[in-house]
């Protein structure tokens, strides 16, 4: 297989696009598409301050290089969950985001990696003169002296697994730190595997309220950064070349309380899927996406939720009272 552009041997094919790419334009590729997808969804500027959810993955960590390369202020933000499962995770995995950031500063300093081909946007010359990337970290076992693992066992709502609370913290945590350090926009490294098992899960079972809040961005609210998945229309596979490619080393191993996920599941449904109808996951989401923006889902029903400001850490609620975040930390105070 050749490249389409200049003929040498294809690192990657990819059946959907119909195109096979070379190291050197696939690596130009990437960016050019991730840059489609924030100009077409309004995502951010070159203006905003955005803070991206790294995890030491290969999504987030390619994410963090896209945006940098493309020439956007982009932080990192890891949250250390205190995870272990046997493989040291949350240390290994933030050891990763801290190399990443130290060897793309090495080699923009050498002026390796931002291609002079990629469409870079125009910047404020005062802020990228004096601007450098910063990786924030925020430990939640020592911030409020307990692991994600420890409060699974503690209350009802995450024994056995510590997803459900671990997801919970992270949303109010991301949101809490993109406010508090002064950033418009908070992204992730969601990919459209990512985003086309959650959508297989939510129409399984026909849940409107979270089919209309899912796409590509979350606008801001009072108190709610705006929220974007830049990569949500490049494969995994795609993430993972594009790592190769940039010589980005990445934590391998998932988090051991992610095995058995039903996300996990709806993914190989959809990979066997993608094996016999090349394009099929990608059709879902996008055309699912486009019947959202055609009005299926009635969008705006849900953006009238009457939110009130938690008593105790003021971020917005539906309900009155404490959100849901304050209410798992009172249950873990009640049982310790
Ligand atoms: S980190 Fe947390 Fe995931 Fe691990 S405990 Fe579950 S939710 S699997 S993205
Ligand atoms: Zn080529
Ligand atoms: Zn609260």
């Amino acid at each position: 297989m050749k490249c389409r552009k200049c003929g040498v041997v294809a690192v990657i094919n990819m059946r959907q696009h119909k195109l096979a790419l070379c190291a050197e334009h696939y690596a130009e590729w990437v960016p050019a598409q991730v840059q489609k997808t924030i100009h077409k969804y309004q995502m951010f500027t070159p203006q905003d301050r955005v803070l991206i959810a790294v995890s030491g993955g290969k999504d987030s960590l390619a994410l963090w290089d896209i945006l940098l390369r493309l020439g956007y202020h982009a932080d990192g933000l890891y949250l250390g969950l205190g995870i272990d499962g046997g493989i040291g995770y949350s240390d290994e995995s933030h050891r990763k985001c801290e190399t990443f950031l130290k060897s793309f500063k090495a080699s923009a300093n050498e002026g390796i990696g931002n291609s002079s081909n990629l469409e870079v946007p125009t910047q404020d010359p005062v802020v990228a003169d004096s601007w450098s990337p910063k990786l924030h970290t925020l430990s939640i076992p020592d911030t409020y002296g307990e692991s994600i693992p420890g409060v699974a066992q503690r209350v009802r709502r995450g024994r056995g697994k510590p997803c459900s609370v671990c997801g919970l913290i992270k949303r109010h945590e991301m949101n809490r730190l993109a406010y508090e350090l002064g950033f418009s926009v908070l992204a992730t490294g969601h990919n459209l595997d990512d985003e086309a098992a959650v959508l297989f899960g939510n129409t399984m079972t026909w849940q409107v309220g979270y089919l209309a809040r899912q796409g590509p961005v979350l606008p801001e609210g009072d108190g709610f950064a705006r929220k974007v998945k830049p990569l949500c229309r490049l494969y995994e596979r795609e993430m993972a070349a594009y790592c190769l490619v940039r010589g980005i080393d990445y934590i391998y191993e998932e988090c051991p309380y992610s095995y058995g996920a039903t996300s996990i599941a709806h993914k190989e449904l959809l990979a066997e899927l993608e094996r016999k109808s090349p394009g099929a996951k990608q059709n879902f989401y996008l055309s699912f996406l486009k019947a959202r923006e055609d009005g299926f889902l009635n969008e705006n029903r849900d953006l009238s939720l009457q939110l009130h400001d938690c008593q105790r850490c003021g971020q917005p609620t539906t309900a009155p009272g404490l959100c849901a975040f304050c209410r798992l930390w009172v249950n873990v105070e009640k049982c310790t």
